[in-house]
């Protein structure tokens, strides 16, 4: 487990901890010279019995609130520091403000410097801070009174922050580390260090930085300041580094090292946004705010979802656009902070890490936000349950960092079953059917000359309105369970037919005849015009409406084949053997020189064969495309 400190400057958190750990957690020149933190500093203390307290050391100084920031989003547990002789101050509060608006309920504050007052002044520090804590998750948390001059209370603490337990933070997920630090060591190349936010990580993995995809390949790795053959979540890691272009400079605080599978960085969060109760005004729709998340920094703005101002105190749904891509996931805490950066405002927790640029606050959005703000695992159950309620199977993994074994178990959990790559529930699928079924059966049943709906056509006809993947994965799905037959293009009930009206159907006797006496030189649409008296457009749209049927195919313009034709050409074509001429074509067929060729043609563009100068030779996985040849 990590333990974080928190509180005003000065009031002893570097020298508590190094009571605690015997670790100057002050490493830079400019702190000693200054006697104040100004970056994170780490410190480990071994118990000996393989158990081990870690620490990140923040700084208290108004102007590096950034630098508390980066760290205290990894740690598991707060060690609010107070000093005896000072009592709260104002980044006693702001940094406990941050604790709680980053939901971390444990936690333990430390009276230093004890040895400077009297038991009296103690009683109304205690008092004091007790009523701070009241209205934030680490309300009853106990207050330890310690000095780290004489040692007052330090085995206390220690004992206290022992049994606090463990980290709560997943080995199950893909992996992700923030990386908080990156320095060059010379021999060993980049390293980074961080706390591993999930999953775990091991010598030799291949991982990527987000958000600039570079490849990483671990070299080596240290595990709570030791060198370990695994890291995993909940521990700070050090990592060796190798990659094609991975430099000192490539690397940058807030970066995360992920698992290939995990890395989708993005610039648009969908959150439930948590303004302050201490905020001196309403926090307007598209205020400019600075965005802490993981040790990430960057600026952005704030679009309200639901109304335009959001009123001190309360809770509401926003998405937080972005000016840099970030690495998130559902569930991380950001935490805002005013333009000026001059004090905390709001806090963020993620509830989906790809917020649409569009449409982002309608009623249909705003309600799929709702369900994914349940907390738990319950929320699969409400979005399925949703209006045309579906989940994109894969999304949901990358953003809940779920794997598939995972998904499916909580997809079941739920009700769900799996369509392709998305989930539904039972209810959902058969409505979907019934809906396909009737919307077809009204088409068919005012347009009996025409072969079906184009599928989106279909789509937007229905009743129930999809998004066109998952509109695809139902239709596929009635495809396969035969309610639905797609024809050349048209979805149509298997009981559907073309009903041509008498005349064309009388037409189409007379055309079928020719076509089938003369097939491999069969008229074309001028021809048959001109022989029946017909209008040319009347006999393209008969052959036409017939060609989406299946029954005839146009291979050159205005020039219709039969279909069985077609599939036996394209064996006369195999036949020949490898590397034949359109010679030997067109004497197979004794058709004369330019329709041979125009087949050719046609099947060239259709990848049935591969021409090479005047040779060429039929493509295997394309003989079956016009069915079986006749026999
Ligand atoms: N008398 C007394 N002095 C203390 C105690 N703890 C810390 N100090 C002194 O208080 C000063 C500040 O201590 P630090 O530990 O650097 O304070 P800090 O909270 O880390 O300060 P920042 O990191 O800059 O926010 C130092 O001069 C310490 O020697 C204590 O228990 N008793
Ligand atoms: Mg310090």
């Amino acid at each position: 487990m990590i333990v974080g400190t928190a509180g005003h400057i000065d009031h002893g958190k570097t020298a508590l901890v190094k009571a605690l750990t015997g670790v100057d957690a002050d490493r830079l020149k400019e702190e000693k010279a200054r006697g104040i933190t100004i970056d994170l500093g780490y410190a480990y203390s071994d118990l000996g019995d393989g158990r081990q307290l870690g620490f990140v050391d923040v700084p208290g100084h108004e102007r590096f609130v950034h630098n508390m920031l980066a760290g205290a989003t990894g740690i598991d547990a707060a060690l609010l520091v107070v000093s005896a002789a000072e009592g709260i101050k104002p980044q006693t509060v702001e940094h406990l403000q941050i604790v709680d608006l980053l939901g971390l309920d444990r936690g333990l504050v430390a009276l230093t410097k004890a040895d400077l007052a009297d038991d009296d002044q103690l009683l109304e520090r205690m008092a004091e801070i007790e009523s701070l804590l009241s209205s934030t998750a680490l309300a009853g948390s106990e207050i330890v009174p310690v000095s780290a001059l004489t040692g007052q209370g330090v085995d206390e603490l220690k004992a206290k922050l022992l049994v606090m337990g463990e980290s709560a933070k997943g080995t199950t997920g893909f992996t992700r580390l923030a990386i908080d630090r990156c320095f060059v060591l010379p021999g060993a190349g980049v390293v980074v260090t961080g706390t591993v936010h999930a999953g775990e990580i091991r010598v030799d993995d291949r991982l990527l930085l987000t958000p600039s995809g570079l490849e990483a390949r671990v070299r080596s790795l240290h595990a709570q300041n030791r060198p370990a053959a695994v890291g995993r979540a909940g521990e700070r890691c050090a990592l060796n580094l190798s990659g094609p272009r991975l430099s000192k400079e490539a690397v940058r605080r807030g970066d995360w090292v992920v698992s290939p599978e995990l890395h989708q960085p993005s610039d648009r969060l969908d959150v439930q946004l948590k303004l302050l109760g201490s905020e001196p005004q309403q926090l307007k729709h598209w205020s400019p705010v600075h965005v802490h998340l993981g040790a990430a920094h960057v600026m952005g703005r704030v679009a309200l979802l639901q109304g335009d101002r959001l009123t001190p105190g309360e809770t509401a749904l926003a998405q937080l656009v972005l000016e840099e891509k970030v690495g998130a996931i559902a569930g991380d805490r950001a935490i805002l902070r005013d333009p000026s950066a001059t004090r905390t405002m709001a806090g963020a927790e993620v509830i989906d890490p790809f917020g649409p640029p569009r449409n982002r606050r309608t009623p249909r959005r705003l309600a799929e936000l709702g369900a994914l703000a349940t907390p738990g695992s319950g929320f699969l159950a409400k979005l399925l349950a949703l209006d045309a309620g579906h989940v994109d199977l894969a999304r949901l993994s990358l953003a809940h960092n779920l794997r598939q074994a995972e998904v499916d178990r909580l997809l079941g959990e739920a009700g769900g079953v799996r369509v392709q790559g998305f989930g539904f529930l039972e209810g959902t699928l058969d409505a979907a059917r019934r809906d396909i079924a009737d919307t077809l059966a009204a088409f068919h049943k005012s347009n009996a000359d025409a072969p079906g709906l184009q599928p989106e056509r279909l789509r937007v006809a229905l009743k129930q309105r999809w998004p066109a993947r998952a509109f695809q994965a139902l239709l596929e799905r009635e495809v396969a369970a035969k309610t639905v037959a797609i024809d050349g293009g048209f979805v149509r009930l298997p009981g559907h037919s073309l009903k041509l009206g008498a005349r064309d159907d009388a037409l189409w006797k007379k055309m079928s005849a020719e076509l089938t006496r003369e097939r491999f030189r069969p008229p074309r649409v001028r021809d048959f015009a001109q022989a029946y008296g017909e209008p040319e457009p009347n006999v393209r749209k008969v052959l036409r409406q017939l060609a989406r049927l299946g029954r005839v195919v146009e291979v050159a313009p205005d020039q219709f084949f039969l279909r069985p034709v077609v599939a036996e050409m394209i064996a006369i074509a195999h036949d020949l053997g490898p590397d034949f001429t359109a010679a030997q074509f067109r004497d197979r067929l004794d058709n004369g020189r330019k329709v041979a060729i125009q087949i050719l043609e046609f099947f060239d563009r259709h990848g049935i064969t591969l021409r090479r100068g005047d040779l060429r030779r039929t493509v295997p996985a394309k003989l079956q495309q016009y069915g079986p040849p006749p026999e």
